[in-house]
């Protein structure tokens, strides 16, 4: 079928005749995404492939974050939030902390705790194991969304466990999906440069892979705007791609914008909302295999979030409620908690229907109204 978007490009007419009729584009497609396609018409052809997907539907939870420690062994050159121990501005909460911090929760419509944090060096998986379980003495039904595949790495080998055997033992405790952090950019070279002593781009694939084989799903993430080319962002993509190829086990991708204040590349700038919703639209073109595009809106902030609805994304994560620090201490300015009726006006005002759903992505409800 050929698609009813013409571009004069012969080469783009392809791309879009192959969006029409769900086949799959290439490397060298999306490529000629990032450096030929005007604005507008990736807009178009965007929201067609979710429109494929989900329809008019935009996603969201209800959801507060826990950020345990900021202590953190590794010197990400991107990262505003990290500190030695000891260091003025640093935390780690008490096992009593944290029972006040989820108490507080107890009786509201809050379903997910995201937890994220520093990779601490004096802690192993059966310390974030047994806090994953007193989260849910107190939340029996809450489902635990937690820790990056770099903070999973270190835990498990400090568990002196295999990743099959963490996996399973941090199931017992109660985890239930991960989160997309920790992936940045696969590419060697570029790690090399912005977080060194990171596990490395193949470590990451191959802890999702084991997460999803003990059927605990999770998301992906690609840090984009500071030292990578075009072609690093779509070879990232593309493992997740095959990876997902493979096992089905991710529920949604989360383009970060790179947020310049407090951390060691902050001469380099940030890159444009254009740029923005370009990556966001390319994203959804090129990731066929993966339902959900998300927009984190305490990154990129509520406009740009309005406006990437219209380029492919679908999902918007959680209402948040002032819990997280990673981005506020990296550049975010807006107020970092959204109640119920902002979310909603911010959907709909768009033209879509705000659509409340689990960490699964259940239809809790939707408003149609
Ligand atoms: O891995 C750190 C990023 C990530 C900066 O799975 C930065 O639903 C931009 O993964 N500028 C952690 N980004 C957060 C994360 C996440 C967030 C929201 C939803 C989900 C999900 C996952 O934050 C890190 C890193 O890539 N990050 N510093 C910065 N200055
Ligand atoms: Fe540590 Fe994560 Fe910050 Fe890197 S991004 S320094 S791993 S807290």
């Amino acid at each position: 079928m050929e698609s009813f978007l013409h571009h004069k490009n012969k080469a783009l007419q392809v791309i879009a005749d192959k969006i029409y009729n769900h086949r799959r584009i290439s490397e060298e497609e999306a490529l000629l995404l990032y450096t030929q396609a005007d604005t507008a018409w990736l807009g178009v052809l965007a929201s067609h492939a979710k429109q494929q997907a989900s329809q008019k539907l935009v996603f969201f939870n209800r959801n507060f974050h826990l950020e345990p420690t900021n202590i953190c062994l590794y010197q990400c050159k991107f990262c505003s939030y990290k500190r030695k121990i000891g260091e003025e501005g640093s935390w780690e909460y008490t096992y009593d902390d944290i029972a006040r911090i989820v108490e507080a929760y107890k009786n509201t419509s809050v379903t997910e705790i995201h937890i994220v944090g520093g990779v601490h060096p004096q802690r192993d998986l059966h310390y974030y194991g047994n806090m994953i379980k007193l989260i849910k003495s107190i939340m029996p039904a809450i489902h635990v969304k937690a820790f990056t595949a770099i903070e999973l790495d270190f835990m498990i080998k400090q568990a002196k466990m295999s990743l099959s055997e963490g996996f399973h033992a941090l199931k017992e405790y109660g985890l239930d999906s991960i989160p997309g952090g920790g992936a940045e950019i696969f590419d060697a070279e570029v790690r090399k440069i912005l977080c060194p002593e990171k596990s490395t781009g193949e470590k990451w694939l191959e802890i999702h892979r084991e997460a999803h084989r003990a059927g605990i799903p999770s998301n992906a993430t690609m840090l984009y705007g500071h030292i990578e080319k075009w072609e690093h962002r779509i070879a990232h993509m593309s493992r997740i791609r095959q990876l997902q190829d493979e096992t089905k086990g991710f529920n949604a991708f989360i383009p970060l914008k790179y947020r310049k204040e407090n951390n060691h590349l902050s001469h380099i700038g940030e890159v444009s909302v254009v740029e923005d919703i370009r990556n966001y639209a390319i994203s959804r073109l090129f990731l066929d295999n993966i339902p959900h595009i998300k927009a984190y809106w305490p990154m990129i902030g509520r406009d740009t979030t309005k406006i990437s609805l219209s380029f492919g994304v679908d999902d918007i994560d959680g209402t948040i409620d002032d819990t997280t620090k990673i981005y506020t201490m990296a550049g975010f300015k807006e107020k970092n908690t959204m109640t119920l009726d902002e979310m909603l006006k911010l959907i709909k005002s768009a033209g879509y229907t705000p659509t409340e759903r689990d960490s699964v992505y259940n239809v809790i409800q939707t408003f149609e109204n």
